[in-house]
């Protein structure tokens, strides 16, 4: 398998975490973009919604999106199942949506806030993004509650996006949200225990 990918993508980090989860990371070719935001950035080619991550399977067919990526990794996977089949799974994929729905809101910003002069950032929306993450962390940190530091797609994603936030923080103001510093110490564990979470930690590549 051939997977498009970035160092720094949360996406991209959900989708390798699942890989390594199963054990099946040794049969991904990674194929690294650079900055994916660019007019010209190479994913363009087999993926038409120009985004990392795409998988390309053995038999050539491209998988676009890392929702479809993960949950197909974790359908051919021999270890637990990280999409619930019992009844955990609603909770699960609530945080993941939480999760996801953190990044949506940053990732655009991130986008504009790297590629765009400064007198043409549009601050009342990043400011309104902010917002947004601020109260979507407090509901984050009680839905994962529940699971503890037990890992699923939804505690893995919301590892990714805390991570990622903290990571882009002069970008994203992450730590002006309230309540980060537990969700740090939180995500933190996870990377502890979780060799899955701990090995693709987000970085920039040289
Ligand atoms: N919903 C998509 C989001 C993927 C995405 O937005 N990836 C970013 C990198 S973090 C990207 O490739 N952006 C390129 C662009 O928006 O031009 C998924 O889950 O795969």
């Amino acid at each position: 398998m051939k997977l498009w990918s970035s160092t720094t993508s949360p996406y991209v980090r959900k989708v390798r975490a699942a890989a390594a989860h199963h054990g099946l990371d040794g049969q991904i070719e990674l194929m690294k973009v650079g900055i994916s935001f660019l007019p010209d950035a190479p994913q363009n080619r087999d993926n038409p919604l120009g985004r990392v991550p795409a998988l390309q399977l053995d038999n050539g067919q491209w998988l676009y999106n890392s929702n479809v990526i993960a949950e197909y990794l974790d359908s051919i996977g021999k270890n637990s199942r990280l999409y619930p089949q019992d009844d955990s799974r609603w909770a699960a994929l609530n945080l993941h949506a939480l999760a996801e729905g953190m990044l949506e809101n940053t990732v655009a910003v991130i986008g504009e806030k790297m590629l765009r002069p400064e007198n043409e950032w549009w601050t009342a929306r990043h400011d309104q993004m902010h917002d947004r993450n601020c109260r979507t962390a407090a509901v984050l940190a009680e839905h994962l509650q529940p699971f503890g530091t037990a890992l699923n797609i939804g505690t893995l994603y919301a590892v990714c996006a805390v991570d990622f936030l903290l990571f882009r923080d002069k970008l994203t103001r992450a730590s002006d949200i309230p309540g980060i510093q537990a969700l740090k110490a939180w995500a933190e564990e996870m990377n502890a225990l979780h060799s899955c979470l701990a090995a693709t930690k987000p970085y920039v590549s040289q």
